[in-house]
């Protein structure tokens, strides 16, 4: 309940504040309710959505590589997923790594705690040996305390940071070094972070990927208008705004916007907003970066990192790196 009266604080702070920016802006951060993350699941299974079908290769043919860099020197690993969700491409690993009789703990961090239960649940029903310690909290709490934990004793396991599913690119470039630098700063020598990056490619793959003919990527961004409706008695006219994404092949960054069809006056009463739209207005709301060999060498460089372990899908479309402090 308190997650939820958070969530609408936090969605009407970013409704207030980015609806009168010029462009307009509101973060894809709140893409995700329920009906969000229903769909992000079912992009992930259009054609066009590459990226978790190259992630999922990479984690399958690269398993065993993985394992031992994560497990060098015989020490224990504590296996940390920041932003789990339904942890469908972590089961590869985790499966594998039990098999492989490997001497770990998964410990899934999310905001969400619905999200970690169904997770834990699953987990716990599927591999009843494994050691799951869920942790319900915003990601930097929780590398703090396994941190601190791990001071206590000579032996501590090595954390190892999995951020998958190019969530990274997300982030602004701003935000991408200041989060490696918070980590860095939470992890010990040794400990190791692998992060799934989207590769620059041909623009139009690329492209293609953020307009699904389905429209289900359209229905995604559409449906942070329906939630801002529902959570703050908004009356945005969802059939007067249009998805348009666009590819800059120049930086590779990829953005989505929110287009209004016509001149319009959406009331959104809980704010005490009236926000006018012109015809052809756009609200920026995702950013989705990506990467060269080169961004992400420097990438690690500048955030004290040493680049251990580089591991792609068979077409070179995705890359998951291995940073090593
Ligand atoms: C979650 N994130 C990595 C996805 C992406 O590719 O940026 C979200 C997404 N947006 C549109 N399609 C998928």
């Amino acid at each position: 309940m308190q997650e939820q009266t958070d969530a609408r604080e936090a969605l009407a702070e970013e409704v207030r504040t980015g609806l009168v920016k010029t462009p307009k802006r509101l973060s894809s951060r709140f893409f995700y309710d329920a009906e969000g993350s229903r769909l992000f699941q079912e992009i992930m299974h259009t054609p066009e959505y590459y990226l978790t079908r190259s992630e999922y290769e990479i984690l399958d043919t690269s398993k065993d590589d993985l394992l031992q860099l994560f497990a060098a020197d015989n020490r224990p690993f504590d296996l940390v997923e920041l932003g789990a969700g339904d942890g469908l491409k972590t089961k590869i690993l985790l499966s594998y790594f039990q098999e492989k009789e490997a001497n770990f703990t998964y410990v899934p961090i999310d905001i969400s705690q619905s999200a970690l239960d169904g997770l834990t649940a699953d987990i716990r029903r599927q591999w009843p040996d494994l050691r799951v310690e869920p942790q319900h909290d915003d990601y930097f709490n929780a590398l703090d305390q396994l941190s601190a934990g791990s001071d206590a004793s000579k032996n501590h396991p090595r954390l190892v940071v999995l951020f998958l599913g190019s969530n990274i690119g997300n982030f602004s470039r701003q935000e991408t070094n200041d989060f490696y630098s918070q980590i860095y700063s939470r992890l010990r020598p040794g400990d190791q972070v692998l992060t799934g990056f989207d590769l620059q490619k041909h623009p139009a793959i690329i492209h293609a990927a953020y307009n699904d003919r389905q429209g289900l990527t359209k229905a995604f961004n559409l449906n942070l208008l329906r939630r801002i409706n529902h959570d703050l008695d908004a009356n945005f006219d969802l059939s007067a705004f249009d998805h348009y994404e666009m590819y800059n092949p120049e930086n590779g960054e990829a953005r989505s916007y929110l287009v209004s069809q016509k001149d319009q006056t959406v009331v959104i009463p809980a704010l005490d907003m009236e926000v006018p739209f012109r015809y052809g207005e756009v609200i920026h709301t995702e950013i989705s970066r990506k990467f060269t060999r080169t961004d992400i060498e420097q990438l690690a460089k500048a955030t004290g990192f040493a680049v251990t372990g580089w591991f792609t899908d068979c077409k070179g479309y995705f890359v998951d790196v291995v940073f090593e402090k």
